[in-house]
């Protein structure tokens, strides 16, 4: 039960591209420009420079883990030259968390690759599996004494944003069908191309391999849970197929991992035609997505009975709200399906909520799922009152409230 284990992780969530700002060396710098409405990440919040600043935020809440990134565009800007002021910045960044007393989560990947890495063919081009592992190979110099290490973010995600990245830089990519988007409708994301998944899946077991030889971290992946169903009892045999293609396979995929990354965030029906968009609902949230603070209870279940009992770490669980109240109720319910979970026997290592502060949503700036607010031209951190409750029950271990 996590509320008895002392070394539980209680934490929140980042992402290098979506909050260290100019990250001009990325692909991503490059798409925001062209993809249109889309806004562009910019300084996004400084976070590169006042990383110790929201990590001791999230230390005086009373938070003891903090999950962030590092940028492969930064740390190699350009083919084989890499950089080892950036190294060391993360290095420090690593030495901060300890000093502060919150266990560093890194991620090796999460969705950003240096631009000349996609216009020398991405990942579907013949070096993609040595330029990530040389890659992974000089970072593992500063990981020696990290514990969690998240090779890519969302593999099945970005199978979606592979595409994406392809189609703007004109790099070689198969051809794809998108038979669920449907934008009349709503948006869905399309099936993940079989090449896609193999290559995550390869660049996945060459990280872990690399991580496993050069440090004593536990390495996982973070894969996104959809805690999909059948819309109806008919359309089951489709939602089965659906939930394989898009979670079940890089959830497989973790089998002979330490920890896998659950993370999850609401809810998706699945019809006789494939994933059915989010009607549109007043309690929906600002991405558009159904309130459902139990896919959090959904997805852990579903991930330990797929990858045979690999130990479970929520490295995101959040919700796009401007009203910060739904935030606090959207973590107290969440949690208690943790708990319940938990009870149950599933090994849970801890809780990283997403995120713990105001960003870059991938080209849009007005989903707001921190819990800590950025002003965005003077960068002022304002802690909101769910840092201070999910603090609390980080200190608690218990989503009842405290008296008084
Ligand atoms: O912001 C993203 C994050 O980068 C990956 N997981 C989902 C989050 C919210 O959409």
């Amino acid at each position: 039960m996590p509320r008895s284990h002392n070394d539980f992780l209680w934490g929140a969530s980042s992402s290098p591209h979506q909050i260290e700002g100019n990250n001009v060396n990325s692909d991503w710098w490059v798409y925001e420009q062209q993809m249109p409405n889309f806004s562009l990440s910019g300084d996004a919040v400084d976070s590169y420079h006042r990383y110790a600043e929201d990590m001791r935020l999230l230390a005086e809440a009373g938070l003891t883990s903090y999950r962030f990134g590092i940028e492969w565009a930064r740390v190699e800007p350009l083919p084989g030259e890499f950089s080892i002021a950036v190294l060391q910045h993360y290095r420090r960044m690593i030495d901060t968390a300890h000093d502060l007393g919150l266990t560093p989560v890194v991620t090796l990947h999460h969705f950003s690759s240096p631009r000349w890495f996609i216009e020398e063919g991405g990942w579907f081009g013949e070096t993609a599996i040595a330029r990530l592992s040389a890659y992974v190979t000089r970072v593992c110099e500063i990981l020696h004494d990290v514990q969690w290490v998240a090779t890519i973010n969302e593999p099945n995600m970005y199978a979606f944003m592979m595409l994406m990245a392809s189609g703007i830089t004109g790099s070689v990519v198969p051809e794809f069908e998108t038979p669920t988007i449907q934008p009349e409708n709503g948006f869905v994301l399309p099936r993940p191309l079989p090449e896609a998944v193999e290559v995550l899946i390869k660049a996945h077991h060459a990280a872990r391999e690399i991580v496993r030889q050069n440090t004593s971290a536990k390495v996982g992946w973070t894969v996104a849970n959809l805690a999909m169903y059948a819309d109806a009892p008919e359309n089951e045999a489709r939602f089965l197929e659906e939930r394989y293609a898009r979670e079940d396979v890089f959830m497989e995929a973790a089998r002979g991992d330490d920890f896998i990354g659950v993370q999850a965030y609401t809810t998706q029906a699945v019809g006789a035609d494939g994933l059915i968009p989010h009607p549109p609902h007043e309690d929906n949230t600002l991405v558009g997505s159904p309130y459902r603070p139990d896919s959090l209870g959904i997805a852990i279940r579903h991930a330990w009975e797929v990858t045979g009992g690999v130990p479970i770490l929520v490295t995101e669980n959040g919700i796009a709200t401007a009203d910060d109240s739904r935030r606090v109720a959207y973590i107290e319910e969440a949690l208690k399906h943790l708990f319940a979970a938990a009870d149950d026997g599933i090994d849970i290592r801890g809780y990283l909520h997403w995120s713990a502060l105001d960003n870059f949503e991938w080209g849009h700036w007005e989903p707001t799922f921190g819990l800590i607010a950025v002003d965005r031209t003077t960068f002022e951190r304002t802690p909101k009152p769910s840092l201070a409750r999910l603090g609390e029950i980080a200190r608690t271990r218990t989503t009842t409230p405290s008296e008084g």
